[in-house]
């Protein structure tokens, strides 16, 4: 089981029923805690229902709880402990919907083509992973249908901006190892179009273990597509994944000015130079932002996407 130790205080619970617990998984109203060792279904105390009106975040996968456990092997979840991070998508008319808890990192992944490296997307996915506290890996997969050093001039501003990145080839097996030992230990969601290789990538670090395919034929039999399912998988070597649905639907939402600052580092600290202290660096004069990329200084594509994503707003 995943220890405790972000919560301490939890392991000094008096009650013998009442336990600490991780959501694993959720299924409509029934939710999946790994509790002592076993995986036990839940559902919710009424009283905590009330509090919140917008039940559907009210308890996610990766959150921590508090669950009374029953004789008949169910549990009720009492409480839900605070969120270190919140992986969050617009849901119903455009509220913020958190689709999953307590992710260490949002793996972003791209591949350099089929479907073809998208730049502006994995920003905007980063974006959501700093506005959820996260941090934010960046993984371009299918590197051998493409250049090497055609893929680095693509990658080279997100990396100058901070970014972490890792190349690989779920076909070669180029940077497998780098990756899969950047997810062992920690809790993971994986963000990403359809077809750019993840599950080929989860099969290529974990062979013994296929996780999306394992959730593909549970159940009714249907695609994980048509389910409703959030999931964490625990890895072997420790650590989970999460695999949730809507998390494609990630980069769309709004970002604020910081989240998108955090993004662009270089290009923040270019705009301390400007004339004006709230420089949109699109039209006002003397715009240290707007030079540094007329000089080179900054990449001209990122500079658009910033501009484009302040805009949203
Ligand atoms: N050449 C090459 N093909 C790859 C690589 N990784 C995956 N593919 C192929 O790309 C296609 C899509 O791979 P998937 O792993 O199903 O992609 P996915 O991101 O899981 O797609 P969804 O399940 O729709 O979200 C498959 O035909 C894979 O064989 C790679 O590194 N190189
Ligand atoms: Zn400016």
């Amino acid at each position: 089981m995943r220890s405790c130790t972000r919560f301490p205080g939890v392991a000094t619970l008096s009650s013998e029923q009442a336990t600490d617990g991780l959501v694993t998984r959720s299924e409509g109203s029934v939710f999946w805690v790994e509790t002592g060792g076993r995986e036990i279904p839940c559902a919710l105390r009424g009283r905590m229902k009330k509090r919140q009106l917008r039940v559907s975040s009210l308890v996610v996968v990766g959150d921590q709880v508090i669950v009374e456990t029953l004789a008949d092997g169910t549990g009720v979840i009492e409480e839900r402990l605070p969120r270190q991070t919140e992986l969050v998508r617009p849901g119903f008319r455009g509220l913020p919907h958190v689709i999953a808890a307590n992710l260490d990192q949002l793996v972003i992944v791209q591949s350099a083509r089929q479907p073809s490296f998208k730049r502006r997307l994995t920003e905007r996915f980063m974006a959501t992973a700093r506005r959820g506290a996260m941090s934010a890996l960046v993984v371009v997969n299918k590197c051998d249908l493409e250049d090497k050093r055609v893929v680095e001039s693509w990658v080279e501003p997100l990396a100058a901006g901070g970014a972490e990145v890792v190349l690989t080839s779920a076909v070669t097996g180029l940077g497998v190892d780098e990756l899969r030992s950047r997810l062992v230990g920690r809790v993971s969601g994986m963000a990403g179009q359809s077809g750019v290789g993840k599950s080929s990538l989860i099969t290529a670090m974990f062979p013994e273990y296929s996780i999306r395919t394992a959730a593909t034929s549970e159940g009714t039999g249907k695609g994980r597509h048509t389910t409703t399912s959030s999931r964490l998988y625990p890895l072997p070597g420790g650590g989970y994944l999460a695999d949730t649905p809507g998390i494609r639907e990630l980069g769309l939402f709004e970002d604020s000015d910081e989240d998108v600052a955090g993004v662009f580092p270089e290009i923040e600290a270019m705009a301390a130079g400007c004339g004006f202290r709230d420089c949109t660096h699109t039209h006002e004069p003397s715009c240290a932002v707007k030079d540094a990329v007329e000089n080179g200084e900054i990449d001209e594509d990122r500079y658009r996407n910033y501009v484009r994503m302040r805009r949203r707003q």
